[in-house]
């Protein structure tokens, strides 16, 4: 298989998925969550496969999130489907094809883990969410971005959030938009463990050694029923979503995107009602 955005290799029972844009701190366009989408699906008719990796390239990110400097007044720049891509699925908005991800990752019937090496950040940082697993270099940051760059993605970015932190912790983490460091998130129960970045791959490694161990129809049933209790939420996401790519027409959103793209503090003021 033929990816632009990332890098996706098979070995040993796993399937591997590496955000590879370290020079946009892997931020994605609607090219990399398709070929996110692609890959996962291999993955998840591969009979081989037990287990899949979610990282981000290099040593300073994970994922920050939609790439600020291709959206536009309505949302993201479409992609021009290049080889990776889904064909067909080039003119969706980008929110759309995060959500397929996002609900991907929960339905493949097999344990995602992230392995977070950098920055998780705003649409970066749901992805991270929905992982069934989550290990951290003790380098990570975690956090969302929305109310400050003029975006939100609600549903498993809240409410599910919520679920794994807790209610209060979650409205923090979207209201005031703070960076979280790794031993932060472990406290707050975001990450399963924290490792020195040298270690992180090798411990998670291990982790696959386990899970591949293991009977895969157990583990499956487990997944299954797992998300069976916060399934309504996708109905969340699939509404929030409408909204999101409303929001993304006015100037309020396109405020939030000027600012960060100009460096400067974002003018909301005008848009209190
Ligand atoms: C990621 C973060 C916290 C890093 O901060 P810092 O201070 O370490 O670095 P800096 O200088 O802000 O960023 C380094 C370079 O990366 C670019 C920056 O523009 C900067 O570029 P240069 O000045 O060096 O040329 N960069 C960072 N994030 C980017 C991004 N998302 N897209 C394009 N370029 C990016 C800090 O940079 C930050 O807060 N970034 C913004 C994160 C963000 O806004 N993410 C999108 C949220 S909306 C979203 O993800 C989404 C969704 O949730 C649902 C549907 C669709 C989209």
């Amino acid at each position: 298989m033929e990816f632009q955005d990332i890098i996706y290799n098979k070995y040993n029972g796993r399937a591997k998925v590496t955000i590879n844009r370290p020079n946009k701190l892997n931020a994605f366009t609607n090219q990399t969550l398709q070929e996110m989408i692609r890959a996962l699906l291999d993955a998840m008719t591969d009979k081989d496969v037990g287990v899949v990796i979610i990282t981000g390239a290099g040593d300073k990110a994970f994922c920050v999130g939609g790439d600020q400097s291709i959206r536009e007044k309505g949302g993201y720049a479409a992609s021009q489907t290049s080889a990776g891509g889904l064909e067909g699925l080039d003119n969706l908005p980008l929110a759309n094809n995060h959500a397929y991800l996002l609900q991907l990752i929960r339905t493949i019937p097999k344990p995602v883990i992230a392995m977070v090496n950098g920055y998780a950040i705003g649409g970066g940082h749901v992805i991270h969410v929905v992982c069934d697993l989550s290990y951290a270099s003790s380098t990570a940051k975690f956090g969302q971005a929305g109310p400050r760059v003029g975006s939100f993605d609600a549903g498993y970015g809240t409410a599910y959030l919520a679920r794994v932190v807790g209610e209060k912790k979650a409205r923090e983490i979207w209201y005031l938009c703070q960076q979280y460091p790794a031993e932060e998130a472990l406290r707050m129960g975001l990450v399963n463990a924290v490792f020195v970045p040298e270690k992180l791959e090798e411990e998670v490694e291990k982790v696959c050694d386990t899970l591949i161990s293991y009977s895969p129809t157990a583990l499956t049933a487990l997944k299954a029923s797992f998300n069976a209790d916060s399934e309504s939420i996708w109905g969340i996401h699939t509404m929030a979503g409408v909204a999101l790519n409303l929001y993304y027409g006015t100037d309020e959103a396109m405020e939030g995107r000027n600012a960060f793209m100009e460096k400067r503090k974002p003018d909301f003021g005008k848009f209190r009602k």
